[in-house]
Protein backbone atom coordinates (compact mmCIF):
# COMPACT_ATOMS: atom_id res chain seq x y z
CA UNK A 1 0.00 0.00 0.00
CA UNK A 2 1.24 3.50 -0.43
CA UNK A 3 2.32 5.07 2.19
CA UNK A 4 1.82 9.24 2.92
CA UNK A 5 5.15 10.75 5.56
CA UNK A 6 3.36 13.93 6.55
CA UNK A 7 2.50 16.74 8.68
CA UNK A 8 -1.38 17.61 9.45
CA UNK A 9 -0.91 21.18 9.41
CA UNK A 10 1.05 21.25 6.12
CA UNK A 11 -0.35 22.45 2.68
CA UNK A 12 2.07 20.80 0.50
CA UNK A 13 0.82 17.00 2.16
CA UNK A 14 -2.67 18.23 2.04
CA UNK A 15 -2.21 18.67 -2.15
CA UNK A 16 -1.27 14.77 -1.78
CA UNK A 17 -4.08 13.72 -0.01
CA UNK A 18 -6.56 15.51 -2.21
CA UNK A 19 -5.27 14.30 -4.98
CA UNK A 20 -5.10 10.37 -3.14
CA UNK A 21 -8.64 10.88 -2.20
CA UNK A 22 -10.06 12.43 -5.42
CA UNK A 23 -8.44 9.46 -7.14
CA UNK A 24 -10.20 7.20 -4.78
CA UNK A 25 -7.03 5.71 -3.77
CA UNK A 26 -6.18 4.17 -0.14
CA UNK A 27 -2.98 5.29 1.60
CA UNK A 28 -1.39 4.83 4.44
CA UNK A 29 -1.26 7.83 6.55
CA UNK A 30 2.66 8.15 8.46
CA UNK A 31 2.47 11.62 10.43
CA UNK A 32 6.52 12.89 10.80
CA UNK A 33 7.26 14.06 14.41
CA UNK A 34 8.10 17.77 13.57
CA UNK A 35 8.61 18.02 17.43
CA UNK A 36 11.21 15.34 18.05
CA UNK A 37 12.54 16.45 14.22
CA UNK A 38 12.00 13.29 12.60
CA UNK A 39 12.03 14.91 9.18
CA UNK A 40 15.78 15.57 9.95
CA UNK A 41 16.45 12.01 10.90
CA UNK A 42 18.85 10.03 9.41
CA UNK A 43 16.13 7.42 8.37
CA UNK A 44 14.02 9.88 6.80
CA UNK A 45 16.94 12.04 5.17
CA UNK A 46 17.78 8.59 3.03
CA UNK A 47 14.25 9.17 1.56
CA UNK A 48 14.80 12.92 1.53
CA UNK A 49 17.63 14.46 1.99
CA UNK A 50 16.16 17.69 2.17
CA UNK A 51 14.54 16.91 5.36
CA UNK A 52 10.97 17.94 4.30
CA UNK A 53 7.45 16.47 4.20
CA UNK A 54 5.56 15.04 2.22
CA UNK A 55 7.32 11.96 1.06
CA UNK A 56 5.47 9.37 -0.87
CA UNK A 57 6.38 5.46 -1.22
CA UNK A 58 4.84 3.66 -3.39
CA UNK A 59 6.63 -0.06 -3.56
CA UNK A 60 10.27 0.78 -4.96
CA UNK A 61 9.33 4.29 -5.85
CA UNK A 62 9.85 6.85 -3.41
CA UNK A 63 9.18 10.64 -4.09
CA UNK A 64 9.93 14.13 -2.69
CA UNK A 65 8.28 17.07 -3.40
CA UNK A 66 4.41 17.70 -3.69
CA UNK A 67 4.43 18.86 -7.05
CA UNK A 68 5.86 15.86 -8.20
CA UNK A 69 3.88 13.44 -6.38
CA UNK A 70 0.78 15.15 -8.19
CA UNK A 71 2.41 14.32 -11.29
CA UNK A 72 3.38 10.19 -10.37
CA UNK A 73 -0.07 9.80 -9.14
CA UNK A 74 -1.79 11.12 -11.90
CA UNK A 75 0.22 9.52 -14.52
CA UNK A 76 0.64 5.90 -12.30
CA UNK A 77 -3.07 5.68 -10.93
CA UNK A 78 -5.20 8.21 -13.15
CA UNK A 79 -5.65 5.13 -15.35
CA UNK A 80 -7.84 6.41 -18.58
CA UNK A 81 -7.63 9.38 -16.63
CA UNK A 82 -4.05 10.11 -17.21
CA UNK A 83 -4.27 12.65 -19.77
CA UNK A 84 -7.31 14.21 -18.06
CA UNK A 85 -5.39 14.79 -14.51
CA UNK A 86 -2.47 15.72 -16.71
CA UNK A 87 -2.79 16.93 -20.25
CA UNK A 88 -0.47 15.40 -23.04
CA UNK A 89 -1.75 18.19 -25.41
CA UNK A 90 1.66 20.21 -25.56
CA UNK A 91 -0.15 23.73 -24.78
CA UNK A 92 -2.30 22.40 -21.56
CA UNK A 93 0.36 20.46 -20.20
CA UNK A 94 3.06 23.51 -20.61
CA UNK A 95 0.12 25.43 -19.25
CA UNK A 96 0.31 22.90 -16.12
CA UNK A 97 3.65 23.37 -15.44
CA UNK A 98 3.87 26.75 -15.46
CA UNK A 99 1.59 26.65 -12.16
CA UNK A 100 3.10 23.68 -10.76
CA UNK A 101 5.63 26.29 -10.88
CA UNK A 102 3.77 28.74 -9.47
CA UNK A 103 2.67 26.32 -6.82
CA UNK A 104 6.56 26.03 -5.90
CA UNK A 105 7.41 29.85 -5.92
CA UNK A 106 5.19 32.78 -5.78
CA UNK A 107 2.35 30.20 -3.53
CA UNK A 108 5.66 29.56 -1.27
CA UNK A 109 7.00 32.86 -1.17
CA UNK A 110 3.29 34.69 -0.69
CA UNK A 111 0.33 32.72 0.75
CA UNK A 112 2.49 30.20 2.32
CA UNK A 113 5.30 32.38 4.06
CA UNK A 114 2.08 34.47 5.31
CA UNK A 115 0.50 32.00 7.19
CA UNK A 116 4.35 30.30 8.57
CA UNK A 117 4.85 34.09 10.05
CA UNK A 118 0.77 34.79 11.45
CA UNK A 119 0.32 31.22 12.31
CA UNK A 120 3.53 29.85 13.75
CA UNK A 121 6.04 33.17 14.09
CA UNK A 122 8.35 32.64 11.21
CA UNK A 123 10.29 35.54 10.47
CA UNK A 124 9.90 36.39 6.95
CA UNK A 125 10.30 39.37 4.56
CA UNK A 126 6.96 40.75 5.61
CA UNK A 127 5.80 43.24 2.71
CA UNK A 128 8.15 41.05 0.03
CA UNK A 129 5.09 37.75 0.94
CA UNK A 130 2.25 40.24 1.12
CA UNK A 131 3.04 41.73 -2.06
CA UNK A 132 4.00 38.53 -3.74
CA UNK A 133 0.20 37.34 -2.60
CA UNK A 134 -1.35 39.94 -3.91
CA UNK A 135 0.03 40.00 -7.21
CA UNK A 136 -0.52 36.13 -7.36
CA UNK A 137 -4.38 36.07 -6.46
CA UNK A 138 -4.49 39.27 -8.66
CA UNK A 139 -2.83 37.24 -11.45
CA UNK A 140 -5.33 33.67 -10.14
CA UNK A 141 -8.16 36.08 -10.15
CA UNK A 142 -7.72 37.46 -13.02
CA UNK A 143 -7.29 34.20 -15.15
CA UNK A 144 -10.37 32.52 -13.14
CA UNK A 145 -12.32 35.53 -14.75
CA UNK A 146 -12.25 33.89 -17.60
CA UNK A 147 -11.51 30.50 -17.39
CA UNK A 148 -13.15 28.21 -14.74
CA UNK A 149 -9.80 26.11 -14.16
CA UNK A 150 -6.13 26.56 -14.19
CA UNK A 151 -5.02 24.79 -16.76
CA UNK A 152 -7.55 23.13 -19.48
CA UNK A 153 -11.53 23.25 -19.72
CA UNK A 154 -11.53 21.41 -17.18
CA UNK A 155 -9.76 20.59 -13.22
CA UNK A 156 -5.82 19.27 -13.51
CA UNK A 157 -3.10 18.51 -11.16
CA UNK A 158 -2.46 22.36 -11.29
CA UNK A 159 -5.43 23.24 -9.59
CA UNK A 160 -4.53 20.74 -6.70
CA UNK A 161 -1.19 22.56 -6.33
CA UNK A 162 -2.40 25.44 -5.93
CA UNK A 163 -5.63 24.96 -4.04
CA UNK A 164 -4.23 24.37 -0.10
CA UNK A 165 -2.25 27.66 -0.06
CA UNK A 166 -5.01 29.97 -1.01
CA UNK A 167 -7.58 28.18 0.86
CA UNK A 168 -5.44 28.54 4.04
CA UNK A 169 -4.97 32.66 3.03
CA UNK A 170 -7.13 33.43 6.02
CA UNK A 171 -4.32 31.93 8.18
CA UNK A 172 -2.07 34.05 6.64
CA UNK A 173 -4.16 37.38 7.35
CA UNK A 174 -4.78 37.51 3.89
CA UNK A 175 -8.64 38.47 3.02
CA UNK A 176 -9.81 36.65 -0.27
CA UNK A 177 -13.16 38.42 -0.34
CA UNK A 178 -11.91 40.95 -2.68
CA UNK A 179 -11.24 37.79 -5.37
CA UNK A 180 -14.34 36.89 -6.53
CA UNK A 181 -13.66 34.40 -9.21
CA UNK A 182 -10.70 32.93 -6.80
CA UNK A 183 -13.57 32.18 -3.79
CA UNK A 184 -16.05 30.80 -7.01
CA UNK A 185 -12.84 28.35 -7.61
CA UNK A 186 -12.23 27.53 -4.19
CA UNK A 187 -16.34 27.05 -3.72
CA UNK A 188 -16.18 24.37 -6.98
CA UNK A 189 -13.55 22.41 -5.52
CA UNK A 190 -14.64 22.05 -2.38
CA UNK A 191 -18.26 20.49 -4.18
CA UNK A 192 -15.65 17.72 -5.65
CA UNK A 193 -16.81 13.93 -5.09
CA UNK A 194 -14.13 13.15 -2.77
CA UNK A 195 -12.92 16.34 -2.02
CA UNK A 196 -11.38 16.17 1.35
CA UNK A 197 -10.86 19.14 3.63
CA UNK A 198 -8.05 20.23 6.46
CA UNK A 199 -7.68 22.29 9.62
CA UNK A 200 -7.56 25.94 8.75
CA UNK A 201 -9.46 25.77 5.27
CA UNK A 202 -12.50 27.42 5.38
CA UNK A 203 -15.95 26.36 4.00
CA UNK A 204 -16.82 29.15 1.22
N1 LIG B 1 8.79 21.82 -2.55
C1 LIG B 1 8.38 20.99 -1.45
C2 LIG B 1 8.34 21.81 -0.17
C3 LIG B 1 8.06 20.92 1.03
C4 LIG B 1 8.07 21.70 2.33
O1 LIG B 1 8.49 22.87 2.41
N2 LIG B 1 7.62 21.01 3.37
C5 LIG B 1 7.55 21.62 4.67
C6 LIG B 1 6.18 21.38 5.28
S1 LIG B 1 4.92 22.15 4.34
C7 LIG B 1 8.58 20.97 5.56
O2 LIG B 1 8.78 19.79 5.51
N3 LIG B 1 9.25 21.78 6.39
C8 LIG B 1 10.21 21.31 7.32
C9 LIG B 1 11.60 21.72 6.97
O3 LIG B 1 11.84 22.26 5.87
O4 LIG B 1 12.47 21.51 7.82
C10 LIG B 1 7.01 20.36 -1.74
O5 LIG B 1 6.25 20.96 -2.53
O6 LIG B 1 6.72 19.28 -1.26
Amino acid sequence: MIQLYEFAASGNCHKVRMMLSLLDIPYQSIMVNGATREHKSADYLAMNPLGQVPVLVDGDVVLRDSQAILVYLARQYGAEQADFWLPNEPANLAQVVAWLATAANEVTRGPNALRLHHKWGRAIHLAEAETITEQLLTMLNQHLTQSAWLAAAHITIADIAIYPYIALATEGKVDLHGYPAVVAWIKQIQSLHGYVSMAGIDTY
